[in-house]
């Protein structure tokens, strides 16, 4: 059956302003929220209950797709396939949400042979909302205004000299081995001197959410997102919306088994 990408982005939008609410309405704090992997890697239970939210909405609209979430995951048994699937990471910037710093959103993906072919992004606090449709372009709307366009800038700048970037690049949660090694080179890397050997970029900022360093190149606020380690839910949902933005994506490997 043909597989209505309009009607899907309008159904992500009204749940992700759903998710909002409750996430505005919470009162999170790190000392009740709980933790994954490690002290760095927190879960609350707003995460959870927005997922059994989306869910149970996408459930009930399109029963035969398939869904991912963050909070759902099992290692070794949820596989991205080819089918319809909408990827949701119910919370993305937990940290930045249990300490109160406004860059935490809901992110909904989703794709079809494993493409993103829809994305949105809501950050309910500052009310900013991304969304794309492949094929069809990307946009933000801010305070409930205008719907932009993306990329905002009008006439954007060749990326020919990193020097130039502001460079939007994350710690992650995982602080050990060689993963950490090598988020540590590219910090440097990034920030040194010519002289030292770097790149001397503008700066780097850590906005503490995937989805949104990936709206931000989207909509030209940074230049370039580097992560180490991401997950489908990180992703989804801005690997539509920058792509229709005219940004490129670069992975190394894609999949969540
Ligand atoms: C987080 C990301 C963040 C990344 C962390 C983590 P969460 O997602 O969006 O950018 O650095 O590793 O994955 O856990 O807040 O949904």
């Amino acid at each position: 059956a043909d597989i209505n990408l309009q009607e899907i982005h309008d159904l992500l939008i009204s749940i992700a302003h759903e998710a909002g609410k409750m996430m505005l309405t919470a009162t999170p704090s790190y000392l009740d929220s709980g933790t994954k992997k490690n002290s760095a890697d927190l879960v609350t239970e707003t995460d959870k209950a927005i997922e059994t939210m989306v869910s149970t909405r996408l459930q009930s609209s399109y029963p035969t797709y398939s869904f991912i979430g963050e909070e759902t995951f099992i290692s070794g048994e949820t596989v991205l396939t080819d089918a319809p699937t909408f990827i949701c990471d119910p919370v993305d910037g937990t940290t930045n949400f249990v300490h109160a710093f406004p860059a935490f959103c809901i992110s909904l993906g989703f794709t079809v042979n494993k493409i993103p072919s829809v994305g949105v992004i809501y950050n309910p606090f500052l009310d900013e909302l991304y969304t794309g449709i492949k094929g069809h372009g990307s946009f933000v709307t801010r305070h409930g205004g205008e719907k932009l366009r993306l990329p905002l800038k009008k006439e954007p700048e060749p990326l020919g000299e990193l020097s130039t970037c502001l460079v939007g690049a994350e710690w992650g949660s995982d602080r050990t081995g060689n993963n950490f090694d090598v988020r540590h080179q590219v910090f440097v890397k990034l920030c040194a001197a010519k002289e030292n050997g770097g790149a001397m970029v503008h700066s780097i900022r850590c906005v503490g959410s995937a989805a949104l360093n990936l709206a931000y190149v989207a909509a030209g606020q940074q230049d370039v997102f580097w992560e180490g380690g991401c997950w489908a839910w990180d992703v989804a949902a801005g690997w539509c919306i920058l792509v229709e933005a005219g940004g490129i994506m670069i992975i190394d490997f894609f999949s969540v088994t």
